[in-house]
Order: structure tokens, then C-alpha cells, then sequence
């Protein structure tokens, strides 16, 4: 059906849909590597471009077109692409956008790999960063240099959950004429759409909210235009991290249930926020959906929910982060998030330990931080898992 006008919940169900002779509900798994072309002309034609048929499974697929088409709609874009995790969305952009002697300006407390790899590796080809608190939009505007092509956001942030204004950051990007590229794991286009807000590049790891249960490692890129559109999917098809068939199958799978998924894992989050918050043990919390959150009022403009991580910490510091981690019995201590399960972590150790000690304590990833994201159990077995870890405390 034409999902246009519809809402959003039924372009969760209806939006991917493709053609198919025998009228299979469900899009199905073209479990192929290569694609037949009925005659030699055709199958130039599909090279040259004058044909849109599809060639080899690296370079597009129908299963995984499907699914590029539904999450094109869902995040307001022209077009998507599927690639095959978080990771290499982000490989994908920095290689495909920047050359030697660029420079790059970024939030400083985002997934430490996506750090890592400019820092750690492209660095070697001569990419330049800057890694700064990118909800402070005056140092935003001071580290832009004449060579910056990228201003790069993620909001809310992983782990601080600092909430950077995108419309604010649109708007610095395009006064200077570079691209905002903007990661949108932590809400999901149900709670966030960057391109409304003016992003030019949107992209998420899909292993996260729009999969959501915890069983494929995936990742995908939204772009407003079509040139930027046409430049990474070149660079997705030259690098070779295309997603699988099967791995785009699962996605559209769990894609169907994102909404009801992430309201009712939201429903239970501001719950133990708010436990959390009247905690005698606990020094802070940060989750949007609190007045106390630095950035309530911003997050209240972009964000049509709070979602369900929070991070927080202890007044006895990492000794007590330590023994709450080993004492929880329902949350899984395990990295990753937005799954339907309920998760433990301690990014200063685990996800950002990678993250110089400076540039951790510069960026907010302190020792007592626990990273909790937050399962669509029952809110009151969440919140007792934790009253029986914090009492050991
Ligand atoms: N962007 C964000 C915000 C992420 O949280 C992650 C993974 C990535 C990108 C990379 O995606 P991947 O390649 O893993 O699909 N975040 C993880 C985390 O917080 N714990 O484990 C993985």
C-alpha cells in the first residue's frame, strides 16, 4: 500500500512492503548472491544504470532494499542504506566525506570505537578531529576551521546521555557549508528525526532499537539528498560491509514492533529514573525525561519521548558500581542496549575503555558511571532487581 499520508505505526508494517507474484505477507529472503539477467542488453543496461535490475548482492538486493525503503520513510529521507553494523555506518561516512587534511568536529562522549577509529586509525591517513561538549553551540562554532567537513552529533549521547539541539547545530553546519551528520541509536526515528531538524546525514546501529531484540549485529545510513545519497552507497559497494539477506529479514522482522517496543520500555525507564533519583545511595541520574537532565528543555524540542537509557551514579563511586553490577539478578550485565531485555553496564571499562583517562574525564565518562538500559519486563521487577543490588551497596 502507498504509506505517504499514513502514520507511523503502520509504516512500521507497511512501508517496506515489495512486490511479490505470490503475495507472501512478509518480505521475503532472497537468499542469493547473484542475480540472472534475461539477455546480454539487459544486463548491460542494469551497469549503465538505464535499468534499475538488481546485479549482485553487494550492491543491492530486494530483501535489503526493502528494508532500506522502510527506514528511508520512517527517518524522513530520500534514501537508505544498509550496511552491516553501527561500525561500519560510521567507517562508511568518515571515508566516503573526508580526505587527507580534513577535519572533523565531533560530541566527545559518543560510542568510544566511533572515537577510536578516526583517532586511532584514520588518523593515519591524515583525517584531523575535534572532540568537544557539543551541547555548549558557542565552542561548537569556535572549533569549525576552514578544513572542517563534518559536524558530527551524537544525541542523546552514549553514555553521558547529553542531549545536543540539533536545529542549533544545523544551522552552525550550514552557515559553514559542511554536513551534519547526526547518530540517532539512542532514540530510534519513533522518538527523533534529525532530518526534520536539519540534519544532511542520519544513521544508526540497527543492532540497537530498530532490531531490538538483541540477535543481529546491523547498521544503516539516511541521507536527505540523493548526490550525498550516491557518494556513500559507492563507498558501502567499494568497502564491501553490505548487510546479508538473512540479517536484513531479521531487521524488518523487528522493525515491525519498534513503537510499542520503545513505549513501553520507556514507560518503565522513567520509573527507575525516578527510583533512582530518590535513591539515598545514588548521587545523580541522566535520562532525558527528568527535570534535573541539563538539557530537559532541549530534549522536550526534538525528541517526541524520553526513550529508555539512563546512566547514573553511586555516592560509594565504582566500589559500589562494582558490587550493584554483581548483585543484579534480572539485568543482564552485558554491553549493547535496546533490546527487549533489561542491561547492566560500566562504560569507563567496558564500552569506553578504549577512551584515553583524560579523554574520559574530559567527556564526562567517569569511573562511578553506570550505563542502564532499560527492558520491556515489569517495571516493578526492574526496580526490585535493583533495590536488592543496591542494598548490598
Ligand atoms: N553508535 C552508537 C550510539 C552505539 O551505541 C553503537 C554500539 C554503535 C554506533 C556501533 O554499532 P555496532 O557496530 O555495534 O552495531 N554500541 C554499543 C554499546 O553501547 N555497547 O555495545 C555496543
Amino acid at each position: 500500500m502507498n504509506t505517504e499520508k499514513t502514520g507511523f505505526n503502520t509504516k512500521l508494517i507497511h512501508a517496506g512492503a515489495i512486490d511479490d507474484r505470490f503475495g507472501s505477507a512478509t518480505v521475503p529472503i532472497y537468499q542469493t548472491s547473484t542475480f540472472s539477467f534475461e539477455s546480454a542488453e539487459y544486463g548491460a543496461q542494469c551497469f549503465t544504470g538505464e535499468r534499475d535490475g538488481f546485479i549482485y548482492t553487494r550492491i543491492a538486493n530486494p530483501t535489503i532494499k526493502a528494508l532500506e525503503q522502510q527506514i528511508a520513510v520512517l527517518e524522513n529521507g530520500y534514501g537508505a542504506i544498509a550496511v552491516s553494523s553501527g561500525m561500519a555506518a560510521v567507517t562508511t561516512i568518515y571515508l566516503a566525506l573526508m580526505s587527507s587534511g580534513d577535519h572533523i568536529v565531533s560530541t566527545d562522549a559518543i560510542y568510544g570505537p566511533s572515537r577510536n577509529v578516526m583517532e586511532k586509525q584514520f588518523s593515519r591517513f591524515g583525517f584531523q578531529s575535534t572532540y568537544l561538549d557539543t551541547t555548549d553551540i558557542e565552542a561548537v562554532k569556535k572549533a569549525i576551521r576552514p578544513n572542517t567537513k563534518i559536524l558530527y552529533i551524537e544525541t542523546p549521547s552514549n553514555p553521558t546521555m547529553s542531549v545536543s539541539d540539533l536545529k542549533a547545530c544545523a544551522e552552525i553546519a550550514h552557515a559553514n557549508n559542511i554536513l551534519l551528520v547526526v547518530d540517532n541509536t539512542f532514540s530510534s526515528p519513533y522518538l527523533q528525526k534529525p532530518i526534520d531538524f536539519g540534519a544532511d546525514i542520519v544513521f544508526h546501529s540497527m543492532t540497537k532499537f530498530i532490531n531490538g531484540h538483541a540477535d543481529i549485529v546491523a547498521g544503516v545510513i539516511i541521507t536527505k539528498e540523493q548526490s550525498i545519497y550516491t557518494q556513500l552507497r559507492n563507498m558501502m559497494i567499494s568497502l564491501g560491509c553490505n548487510m546479508d539477506p538473512h540479517q536484513a529479514y531479521m531487521v524488518i522482522r523487528g522493525l515491525k514492533t519498534l513503537a510499542i517496543r520503545i513505549d513501553r520500555a520507556q514507560e518503565n525507564a522513567a520509573k527507575v529514573a525516578d527510583f533512582l533519583e530518590a535513591h539515598p545511595k545514588v548521587a545523580w541520574v541522566k535520562y532525558p525525561g527528568l527535570k534535573s537532565h541539563p538539557q530537559y528543555e532541549v530534549s522536550k524540542k526534538q525528541m517526541s519521548g524520553s526513550g529508555s537509557m539512563i546512566s547514573f551514579g553511586l555516592k560509594s563511586g565504582f566500589t559500589g558500581a562494582k558490587t550493584l553490577m554483581n548483585s543484579v539478578r534480572l539485568a543482564l550485565l552485558a554491553v549493547s542496549l535496546g533490546g527487549v531485555e533489561t542491561l547492566i553496564q560500566h562504560p569507563a571499562s567496558m564500552t569506553h575503555s578504549k577512551v584515553s583517562p583524560e579523554d574520559k574525564l574530559k567527556s564526562g565518562i567517569t569511573d562511578d558511571l553506570i550505563r542502564f538500559a532499560v527492558g520491556i519486563e515489569d517495571a516493578a521487577d526492574i526496580i526490585a532487581d535493583l533495590e536488592q543490588g543496591l542494598e548490598k551497596v
